[in-house]
């Protein structure tokens, strides 16, 4: 297993802790991951704890984790939230939300995985495709990736184009059947069914369409681009579901 450059985790919030041991705890340690990132993971989330308390009781709370790399996160309702789509397209839009409920919405339930190890066994999501939002924008040849912004200011996310026009890739405005909640990204995120949770970005306002992968939030701490679920890291060839 590769292991990226990135600060190191394992010796944060006090006494350096034996990151096997760690992992062991976690029993991530056979995850296709760079090693310190699921250390890091935890430590970050754990620091930065949960100033309202709520993520004991959260709606849909079940097995789910309440994170947020930012302390706070401004609201946005049907009527303020845009999705802005530019870069390499043709046709650079900003969508509302009512004109988003208005596309074609695709339902698809499988396995949450974030790397810490929590799982949340077939969840639907419900949505948007991607690549449908690509299309209607017209994305230029010289376009190789999508870098996924996000309105808490500080989070993004990135996909090879290859990636973002997959099957089960959405502009998810839904999670277990119900219109998604702020807490769980809301009222718009993205959703990468067949890779880590760190990949669906919550509180998506942004898609811009580049020309090569520029690394994400997560990603330049040391955390895989291509982070596929139980497949080795790296392949750009994964089945279309
Ligand atoms: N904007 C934003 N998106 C994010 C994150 C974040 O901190 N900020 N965390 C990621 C990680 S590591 C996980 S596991 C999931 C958690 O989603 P949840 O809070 O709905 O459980 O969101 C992902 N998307
Ligand atoms: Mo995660």
């Amino acid at each position: 297993m590769n292991e990226r450059p990135g600060p190191r985790a394992d010796t944060e919030g006090g006494a350096p802790v034996g990151r096997r041991l760690i992992l062991g705890m976690l029993g991530v340690g056979a995850l296709g991951v760079a090693a310190a990132a699921p250390v890091q993971h935890v430590l970050e989330n754990l620091a930065q704890k949960d100033p309202t308390g709520l993520s004991g009781i959260l709606p849909n709370g079940g097995g789910f984790r309440y994170y947020s790399v930012t302390a706070s996160v401004p609201h946005k309702s049907a009527e303020t939230y845009r999705l802005t789509v530019d870069g390499l397209v043709d046709r650079p839009v900003t969508y509302t939300l009512p004109e988003l409920r208005a596309l074609p919405q695709t339902r698809l339930v499988r396995d949450v995985q974030c790397v810490t190890g929590w799982r949340v066994p077939g969840t639907p999501f419900e949505g948007v495709r991607l690549s449908r939002i690509l299309d209607a924008a017209g994305v230029r040849p010289t376009a190789r990736a999508v870098r996924l912004t996000c309105f808490d200011g500080t989070y993004s996310e990135s996909l090879t184009l290859q990636q973002a026009r997959r099957a089960d890739v959405l502009v998810a405005l839904r999670m277990q059947d119900k219109d998604l909640g702020h807490a769980h990204g809301g009222p718009v995120r993205l959703y990468v069914a067949p890779m880590y949770f760190y990949k669906s970005a919550k509180w998506l306002s942004g898609i811009t369409v580049t020309d090569e992968v520029r690394p994400g939030y997560w990603e330049e701490r040391g955390y895989d681009v291509d982070g596929w679920v139980g497949r080795s890291n790296g392949r750009e060839d994964a089945p279309t579901t």
